[in-house]
């Protein structure tokens, strides 16, 4: 039986409640941080449980945490991430609608840990319905005596407020979520400083994704190591997997690190394979943002061996052959997907989100739409594949925030792998431009 630490008890009727959460083992994490526990222990186990960043960066939790500066008299922060919106990505909505105590128990042990007083989960603002739940969950912990002054007799007290997202994809990078977060428009800032030295109201501020936040209560009740011991190598413990395309079980799955991408999509117990009569032809992995890879090399590592679900194999071959984890917003394409009209739609995507404060991304992404647009609708030039590689390459590693190389590496990686694609539409405009035509290769 797969490790459950997130879904265990997703599925139980009325798990959304305070009662039968902690009928379930819910809240027993906040008793043995705040009675048995100081922050710096708590601190310790997260960076022994080794888990990383599950908004996308992958970037080690327990680090995160042990930047965080401490100014005497000023306060700390903890803003959670649960601005979900990148594209193949909806395991945060799901855990948060299904298992609301999950990340509230979550935020409870992380704020106690960090010293913060005043916490913050920053909720995409189409997911009203999902404010509610949180809200209904939250004023459930507060008259149980889970938040609020002096929680459990401590002396430890917490507020929590759930704030509605501003509506853009941009309000998901950390620093456009805290300026959002302070009444001003989503506009990423320049790092250094980060925000664990100058964020919310430039404070110290963690900001962490709601997977993240979710996974400190397991670490707590069963230590970090306990949690290392889970998955391959420095990819430990478990990931939510957003599942979608064209596979017969498309759903939010919990895996272990480590498995194989292949088992992954073909197995029963996940994705169960493409839909019947239909061929494997590509991936995107991890969200949009991601190189995306065809069959292959999905499966495959240029050694040999299979691919595996962990940030490393995933990431084998850099972006000559890999890819990267990134959220685990996995997008199966079949051999009916127009890999020119996918990487058109995802660059309509970015150009339409880009804050605009960089020139590169500003202008590039609005140039690789276009460009895009004109091969897909059969006025493509000679020139125009080049064109794309070229100002892809001019954005990447050119603009204040991640989303100008999100907006690149799809483009960048689509023509690496698929340039016949491209090509096909350039030089047969009439046939490409057919209702549902596709490029197979013949
Ligand atoms: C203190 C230092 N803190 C780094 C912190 C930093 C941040 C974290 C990771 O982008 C990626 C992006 C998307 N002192 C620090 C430090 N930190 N050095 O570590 O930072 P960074 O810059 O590597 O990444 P990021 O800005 O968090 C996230 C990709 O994820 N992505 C995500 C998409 C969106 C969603 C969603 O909608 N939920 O997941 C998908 O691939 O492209 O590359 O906290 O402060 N010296
Ligand atoms: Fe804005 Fe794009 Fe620059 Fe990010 S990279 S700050 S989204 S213009």
């Amino acid at each position: 039986m797969a490790t459950k630490i997130l879904t265990e008890h997703i599925n139980v009727p009325g798990i959304e409640t305070f009662d039968v959460y902690r009928k379930h083992g819910g809240y027993t994490a906040v008793e043995k941080a705040l009675k048995t526990m100081t922050p710096d222990a708590i601190v310790e186990e997260v960076k022994k449980a080794g888990v990383r960043g599950r908004g996308g960066a992958g970037f080690p939790m327990g680090m995160k945490w042990s930047f965080l500066a401490k100014p005497e008299g000023v306060p700390r922060y903890l803003v959670c991430n649960a601005d979900e919106s990148e594209p193949g990505t909806f395991k945060d909505h799901y855990l948060m609608k299904m298992i609301p105590h999950l990340l509230i128990e979550g935020m409870i042990v992380s704020s106690y840990a960090l010293g913060a007083n005043k916490s913050f989960i920053y909720v995409r603002g189409e997911l009203m319905y999902v404010i509610h739940i949180l809200e209904k969950a939250i004023a459930e912990a507060k008259a149980k005596g889970f938040l609020g002054k002096n929680i459990l007799g401590s002396g430890y007290d917490l507020e929590l407020v759930v704030q509605p997202g501003g509506g853009a994809y941009i309000c998901g990078e950390e620093t456009a979520l805290l300026e959002s977060l302070e009444g001003k428009r989503g506009n990423p800032r320049n790092k250094p400083p980060f925000p664990a030295v100058k964020g919310l109201y430039q404070s110290p501020t963690v900001v962490n994704n709601v997977e993240s936040i979710a996974t400190t209560s397991w670490i707590v009740n069963n230590g970090g190591d306990a949690y290392a011991a889970i998955g391959i190598g420095r990819s430990t413990g478990t990931k939510l997997i957003s599942a979608s395309g064209h596979i017969r079980k498309p759903g939010v799955y919990e895996i272990e690190l480590g498995v194989p991408v292949e088992d992954f999509i073909f197995a029963d117990e996940w994705c169960g394979g493409i839909r019947p009569g239909h061929k494997f032809k590509a991936l995107v992995a991890g969200g949009s943002s991601v190189p995306i890879l065809p069959s292959n090399l999905a499966l495959t590592l240029a050694n040999g061996e299979k691919r595996l679900m962990s940030y490393e194999s995933l990431s084998d071959g850099g972006f000559a052959t890999g890819t990267m984890l990134g959220s685990g917003g996995f997008i199966v394409f079949d051999e009916t997907a127009c890999i020119v009209r996918n990487t058109w739609n995802f660059s309509r995507f970015y150009h339409h989100e880009s804050c605009g404060q960089c020139s590169p991304c500003r202008e590039g992404t609005g140039w690789m739409e276009k460009v895009l647009h004109r091969i897909e609708y059969g006025h493509g030039h000679q020139q125009d594949i080049d064109l794309l590689v070229d100002v892809a390459k001019k954005i990447e590693g050119n603009t204040i925030c991640p989303l100008g190389d999100a907006a690149a590496w799809p483009v960048a990686s689509a023509i690496r792998h698929f340039r016949d694609e491209f090509q096909w539409h350039i030089d047969h405009p009439a046939e490409a431009t057919q209702p549902g035509a596709v490029y197979r290769g013949e």
